[in-house]
């Protein structure tokens, strides 16, 4: 059960009451209330002015009609999104998600958690997410570039450097952020670098921005091992999802001595008992745009696909959940901690049902919140920005060594701030407070708005 201070729980029962049935933005919500009660024990200056409250709504959500023509000239309409959540910190900064399961509610929650993330990193963004209820599964590449211009058609008006700086997310990549930075640029007649992240390297992308998130995942599973003496070498790892927060962090965990055995997408997984070879993977999802089953398929023997059922069945000792939203139960966690498990770095926003995170705690199992574990890819979002502002363009390694650093800061951020109030060890704790001073210090300097 979530324990919330009682000075916290009338603001948490507005949230519910004036955002009914929106589960994940409750949960999202839910979470970072009960972390806050010992700061507000320490700083009751923070519960003033109605801050947290104020923290808890989005300064403004957007919602529109997008229209777009199938290949078979048949009208299509989808649903379109931008939740600005919070500019105290800088521009709202988060990225665009396209998948049918796309609501206000999972927008909202995503909007508010990067609130967070975002001030984690240290760097002046602020928090926002948008996306579409839009399936880009089986959609021609054609489609797909009218569904985008059309969706940029209308959010163009709400965009701009210092105002709101989108990127990717589940179903958006480097193809996508190109249509609609293509479509943006014609109807400004602006070439407005800054407006987007995750562009091409060809028009004002930044190197290391595709890894960044997996990679970052990985360096801050790494700092969580060295804590107690331990590290990536020959550990079994798994790593759910095949997209681009999986395969990067992948790549960096081969290449810290673990062994990748099973990953997966949303109809099933694969076991590889010789560690995942990534080039297929790559070629895969990348390339083809395939189905994991494929990864099978053309390995033959020696591979398992398991359809359906869950990836978290598959024993390793670190876990990278790196798909979506609740798909690591309460159940999944107790398979993990009974199989092993010492560690667990969120990839993905929230992946871990609040059950699976009690269990994780509760087994002393370090457990990285994505908050703060896959901030490296919108930290590499703002080192994107850096480079458009001052159009310059940074060496791969130049680029992976500033987001090394920012990774660290953040761990040892989140481990020092979850020591100070009481709690050593939890970064869940850690991470939510010292994002929540750093927001709320801004806000508070900048007055009732
Ligand atoms: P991609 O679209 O590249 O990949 C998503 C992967 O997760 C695919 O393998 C997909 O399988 C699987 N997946 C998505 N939805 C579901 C579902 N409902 N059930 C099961 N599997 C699912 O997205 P990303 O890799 O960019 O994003 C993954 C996660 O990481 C998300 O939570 C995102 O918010 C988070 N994130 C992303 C960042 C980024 O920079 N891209 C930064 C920080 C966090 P399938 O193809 O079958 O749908
Ligand atoms: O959840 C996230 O942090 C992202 N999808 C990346 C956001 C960004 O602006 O790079």
């Amino acid at each position: 059960m979530v324990h919330i201070d009682e000075k916290l729980e009338p603001i948490l029962a507005e949230v519910l009451r004036r955002n009914a049935g929106e589960e994940e933005f409750h949960q999202a919500v839910k979470e970072v209330l009960e972390s806050l009660g010992r700061v507000v024990a320490k700083h009751p200056r923070y519960a003033n002015h109605a801050l947290i409250e104020r923290l808890c709504e989005p300064e403004r959500q957007i919602i529109f009609r997008v229209p777009w023509v199938d290949d078979a000239g048949q009208v299509r309409i989808n649903r379109g999104f931008r939740v600005q959540f919070n500019s105290a910190l800088g521009p709202y900064k988060g990225g665009l998600r396209f998948h049918p399961s796309v609501n206000v509610g999972i927008i909202k929650f995503l909007g508010f958690e990067q609130t967070f993330k975002n001030a984690l990193t240290g760097m002046p963004i602020g928090g926002g997410k948008g996306g579409s209820d839009f399936n880009p599964r089986d959609r021609s590449e054609g489609e797909i570039m009218r569904f985008c211009q059309s969706f940029m058609t209308e959010l163009h008006r709400h965009l701009g450097e210092y105002i709101d700086v989108p990127a990717g997310d589940i179903g958006v990549g480097g193809r996508e952020i190109g249509f609609m930075f293509g479509q943006y640029k014609r109807l400004t007649n602006r070439y407005e670098a800054g407006v987007l992240t995750g562009k091409g390297l060809v028009y004002g992308g930044s190197r290391a921005r595709t890894e960044a998130t997996g990679y970052g995942a990985t360096y801050f599973v790494q700092s969580m091992l060295a804590t107690k003496d331990q590290s990536f070498d020959g550990k079994r790892v798994v790593v759910s999802g095949s997209g681009n927060v999986a395969i990067y962090a992948m790549e960096k965990v081969a290449e810290f001595g673990g062994k990748v055995v099973a990953c997966s997408d949303s109809n099933g997984y694969v076991i590889d008992e010789q560690g995942i070879d990534l080039d297929l993977v790559k070629e895969i999802k990348e390339i083809r745009r395939e189905r994991i089953v494929e990864y099978a398929r053309l390995k033959g023997s020696g591979v398992h696909y398991i359809k359906g059922g869950s990836v978290w069945d598959v024993a390793c000792e670190v876990a990278i959940p790196s798909a979506t939203q609740n798909e690591l139960s309460g159940n999944d966690a107790r398979t993990l901690v009974r199989n092993g498990v010492v560690a667990v770095g969120e990839g993905a926003n929230m992946p871990c049902t609040p059950e699976a995170v009690r269990i994780f705690r509760e087994a002393g199992v370090l457990f990285g919140p994505g908050k703060a574990a896959n901030a490296g890819g919108v930290a590499t979002s703002a080192l994107e920005m850096q480079q458009n502002a001052s159009r310059d363009s940074w060496t791969f390694e130049q680029t992976e060594t500033r987001l090394a650093n920012i990774m660290r800061d953040i761990h040892d951020r989140c481990a020092e701030t979850a020591s100070d109030y009481g709690a050593p060890g939890d970064y869940v704790l850690g991470a939510n407070i010292a994002s929540f001073v750093r927001v709320a210090e801004a806000m508070e300097a900048l007055g009732v708005i």
